[in-house]
């Protein structure tokens, strides 16, 4: 079928400049692998600047270039560096990012501020999409998405980066939902968005990061790079202007650690509300909470998941590069 389709995503992808300008800098790199048609892989920047603690923010964004690279793909780190978007870091610019305290959570709204005001700052998955769907990146990489939070159908915080999902056309592959989080409201969400939502692998269910099973089935499965490829060329053919949730179960090897974290998470959710923790500091204080709860064992196994979802990522990234050559 991809034979077929090969010609107009030839003109959907090079409908793209690639071109940097005075706000927008791909780094030459990625500008040329895109000019290529070689595959680029997309990451985010709030998993650095919030998500995990320095040093092992630096290490971990630099071992997930590395793999990325060694799979025979570009990475794009997506951030924001004095009020410009940048899709593709320097080591040097990685390096001030991880180390900064200054730095933003930048989602979609967060865009117009952080620019304006020649900001720092790291992306969010949903930031992250619009500036890799901007330069002509069709996958990207990441921990885990943010959803639908526990007491979401009250408090209403509902993470931006499930409307994203919904309004922009890239493949994000991530280990699925971390229980944080109400799994079944953000499916349900994610539907409504229509986003197209398959567990990479045999699993019928969905997984919820640090734990293979969530106890929702996913609607749908891709058994291999070339699988997930097909999907996301097809909605690139359809014009659906939609994104895609690849869901990557973790290695088993961690899931006898999950049901310790589990328990760390039911006690960091509770502490964030009693503490009346709000908006975007949530997801931060969980994390922050859980790995300490955890003494550490929550962020080990969450550097090995992301490694793992670029391993995978890039062989979609590349399969989907081939079939479309
Ligand atoms: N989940 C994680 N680690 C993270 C995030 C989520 O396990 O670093 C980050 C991602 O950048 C995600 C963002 O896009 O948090 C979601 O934040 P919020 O829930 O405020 O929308
Ligand atoms: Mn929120």
């Amino acid at each position: 079928m991809l034979g077929k389709l090969s010609s107009t995503l030839q003109r959907y992808i090079s409908a793209t400049s690639y071109r940097s300008d005075a706000l927008f800098k791909i780094h030459p790199t990625v500008v040329e692998a895109l000019s290529d048609h070689r595959p680029v892989v997309a990451l985010e920047s709030t998993i650095i600047t919030h998500g995990m603690p320095y040093p092992q923010n630096l290490s971990t964004a630099k071992e997930v270039e590395d793999i990325v690279r060694a799979e025979g793909v570009t990475p794009a780190t997506v951030a924001i560096l004095d009020g410009k978007v940048h899709v593709g870091l320097s080591s040097d610019e990685l390096d001030s990012l991880a180390r900064s305290k200054t730095t933003l959570k930048v989602s979609r709204r967060d865009l117009p501020y952080v620019i304006s005001k020649g900001l720092s700052g790291g992306t969010t998955v949903s930031g992250t999409m619009i500036a890799a769907q901007k330069a002509g990146i069709a996958v990207f990489v990441t921990g885990g998405v943010g959803g639908v939070h526990r007491d979401g159908e009250n408090t209403l915080d509902i993470s931006a980066d499930l409307t994203e999902l919904g309004r922009t056309p890239i493949a994000v592959v991530s280990a699925g939902v971390k229980s944080i989080l109400d799994i079944g409201r953000t499916l349900e969400f994610l539907e409504t968005q229509g986003v197209c939502v398959a567990t990479y692998g045999e699993s019928k269910s969905f997984p919820a990061f640090f734990s293979h099973k969530s106890g929702y089935t996913s609607p749908y499965n891709v058994h291999n790079a070339e699988e997930a490829a097909e999907l996301i060329a097809s909605t690139l053919f359809l014009g659906l202007q939609s994104g895609l949730l690849i869901a990557v179960p973790l290695p088993d090897e961690h899931a006898a650690a999950g049901q310790q974290i589990e328990d760390a998470i039911q006690a960091a959710v509770t502490e964030a509300r009693l503490k009346g923790i709000r908006g975007r500091d949530v997801t931060p204080f969980i994390l922050h909470r859980v790995n300490e709860l955890t003494e550490g064992q929550s962020l080990r196994a969450n550097i090995d998941l992301i490694h793992n979802n670029a391993r995978v990522g890039s062989q979609i990234a590349r399969a989907l590069a081939e079939r479309t050559h």
